[in-house]
């Protein structure tokens, strides 16, 4: 019985649920790079980079392994240009008896698996992906007839299923530490100093090579720059940096998870999401390795639970959130905003230190840091109205870890609103005061973070008042935002309406710059 089994871009781990209990003997492994994947959105380049490079080395592993691999290059004459052409070209030269894949990781491949067994008249075994604490059915259980879907109690039975930093595996067993949470403890501004951890840079090898050559050659569109390319493209190497991360970074994550330096684009952050979707990296091994650090005194439970949280909690909750809401969740637009962004999302080139920075960082390395992309991109575009599809679409587009199963509901869930509060029981907006406190952009800028009004003010002030007052009839009933509509309440007539002019005038000058495509 002859199998054909598609190894998707992000399905790089040696034990993917469709090849295990395969025979090597009669098995054969099909990856294929297809322009389909490389242009459904314009990717950023090194993001592009990172996922066919991995893929050949993942490829190059599983042959030594004993696979046999059938490997289509993106420049290969007679590329089809899609996963199903590419699988009709393999089925002709290897006539299998059946096909097993592992579920895709969007509502699009998926709907294009599920036609496979139709088109090919051949049966198609879709296995779940167990890289995943939580299956489908699960989060739908702990969701069903829920009036809140509150990600700490989500968490906390991950934490529970796990054994996690718990007390025992009893039912009822406390956490470790005696609480669940330490978020209130983590979040201290930093300061840069020479002895901050520095992650590894992975020199490109000739692989790598190649294939940078081919995007900058094939894709010189898209955006962002290969220069200084520096991703680990190996499960190996991805380990390296995964140890760095552990000896170096961990003890301090939790203190500093929600701070921002200029020029410093790592602080105490891991830099494994990309390694962590693509499979290079199992979370949970990470998550038992970061508590492994706990135990042996080396770590901090703030950190550590910190840590854990942000796979376990986070990364499984917004798995959960995307397949439950359905493929229209994309379409969701609770606030009705409709803005384009302004083109300089896509060249950095704004006055604005703190956007400069994070755009810069991204264009630069396709990578920021949380804080970045829900405090200062994010909350950017969610207070001048951008419509949230937009957003979207630009962070799918410029992050090497970005897959919409767990890119969409942060940016549109988390960061833009525009589910309404299903994922945040408020939209995650905020003055340049916030920025001020957890960074030391405001003192490289050209505005005074202080005004709220004239030409020098810094642009979040206006903006974040003029969001609250403009969305009055949809937010002035949520409970969180009633402290800062009472402090707008209590604002003069004149001093409202000269900050809603402000917010306006700046609004307008925004409008003369749409996106680039
Ligand atoms: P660390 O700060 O070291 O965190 C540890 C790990 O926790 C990460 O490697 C990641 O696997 C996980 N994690 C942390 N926060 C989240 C979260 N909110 N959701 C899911 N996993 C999380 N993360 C992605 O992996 N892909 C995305 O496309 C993505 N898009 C985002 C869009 C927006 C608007 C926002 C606000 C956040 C997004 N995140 C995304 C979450 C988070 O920003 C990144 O996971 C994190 O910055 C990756 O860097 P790191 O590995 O250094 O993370
Ligand atoms: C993101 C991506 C890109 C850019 N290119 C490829 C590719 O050429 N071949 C491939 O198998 N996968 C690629 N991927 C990852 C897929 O888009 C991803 O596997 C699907 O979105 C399902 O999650
Ligand atoms: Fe950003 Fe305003 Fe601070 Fe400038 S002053 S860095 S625009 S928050």
């Amino acid at each position: 019985m002859k199998t054909l089994v598609p190894i998707l871009g992000d399905q790089l781990s040696p034990t993917m649920a469709s090849l295990r209990g395969q025979n090597p003997a009669d098995t054969v492994v099909l990856m294929v790079e297809v322009a389909e994947e490389t242009t459904y959105v314009r990717h950023h380049k090194q993001k592009l980079a990172y996922i066919l490079s991995a893929m050949r080395h993942h490829a190059d592993a599983l042959h030594d392994a004993g696979w046999t691999v059938d490997y289509t290059a993106l420049d290969a004459p007679d590329n089809a240009g899609s996963f199903t052409g590419e699988l009709a070209r393999a089925i002709q030269r290897h006539d299998p008896d059946r096909i097993a894949v592992t579920e895709a990781g969007e509502w699009r491949v998926r709907a294009m698996i599920d036609g496979w067994e139709t088109i090919f008249g051949i049966p198609v075994d879709i296995h779940p992906d167990d890289r995943f604490v939580a299956t489908h059915a699960e989060f739908d259980a702990w969701a069903e007839n829920r009036r809140e879907l509150t990600m700490e109690f989500f968490y906390r039975d991950m934490r529970r299923k796990t054994g996690l930093l718990m007390e025992s595996d009893k039912p009822n067993a406390k956490p470790v530490g005696g609480r669940w949470n330490f978020d209130k403890d983590n979040r201290k501004p930093a300061k840069a100093d020479l002895l901050m951890p520095r992650p590894l840079a992975f020199a490109p090898d000739a692989i790598t090579r190649d294939v940078i050559a081919m995007i900058a050659e094939r894709f010189p569109d898209h955006p962002g720059s290969l220069d200084g390319f520096d991703w680990a493209v190996t499960a190996a190497d991805a380990e390296r940096q995964a140890d760095m991360f552990f000896r170096h970074a961990l003890p301090q994550f939790g203190d500093y998870e929600d701070a921002m330096l200029t020029g410093e684009r790592h602080l105490w952050h891991s830099i494994l999401s990309p390694y962590i979707n693509s499979g290079l990296l199992d979370p949970i091994d990470l998550c038992r390795r970061a508590e492994a650090e706990y135990h042996a005194g080396r770590a901090p439970l703030n950190s550590v639970e910190g840590y854990v949280r942000q796979i376990i909690g986070w990364r499984e909750y917004m798995r959960g959130i995307y397949w439950r809401e359905g493929p229209d969740y994309v379409d969701r637009n609770h606030l009705d905003h409709r803005r384009p962004l302004p083109a300089w999302y896509w060249t950095g080139e704004t006055e604005m230190h703190c956007l400069r920075e994070s755009i810069g960082q991204t264009l630069a390395t396709a990578h920021a840091h949380h804080i970045q992309r829900l405090m200062v991109t994010g909350n950017f575009a969610l207070l001048i109205g951008a419509d949230p599809k937009a957003v979207h679409l630009w962070y799918l587009e410029v992050y090497v870890d970005a897959y919409e199963w767990v890119e969409l509901p942060n940016t549109l869930g988390m960061s833009q609103f525009g589910d309404g509060g299903l994922v945040g029981s408020k939209p995650y907006v905020s003055s340049g005061a916030y920025i001020d406190r957890m960074s030391d952009y405001c003192r490289h800028c050209r505005y005074d973070v202080k005004q709220r009004v004239g030409p020098d003010a810094c642009p979040f002030n206006a903006l974040y008042w003029d969001f609250l007052a403009r969305h009055r009839e949809t937010l002035g009933r949520n409970p969180r935002l009633a402290m800062p509509y009472r402090t707008w309440d209590k604002q003069p007539a004149d001093a409202q309406a000269a900050t809603r002019d402000q917010a306006a005038a700046f609004l307008d000058t925004l409008d003369a710059s749409g996106p680039p495509y």
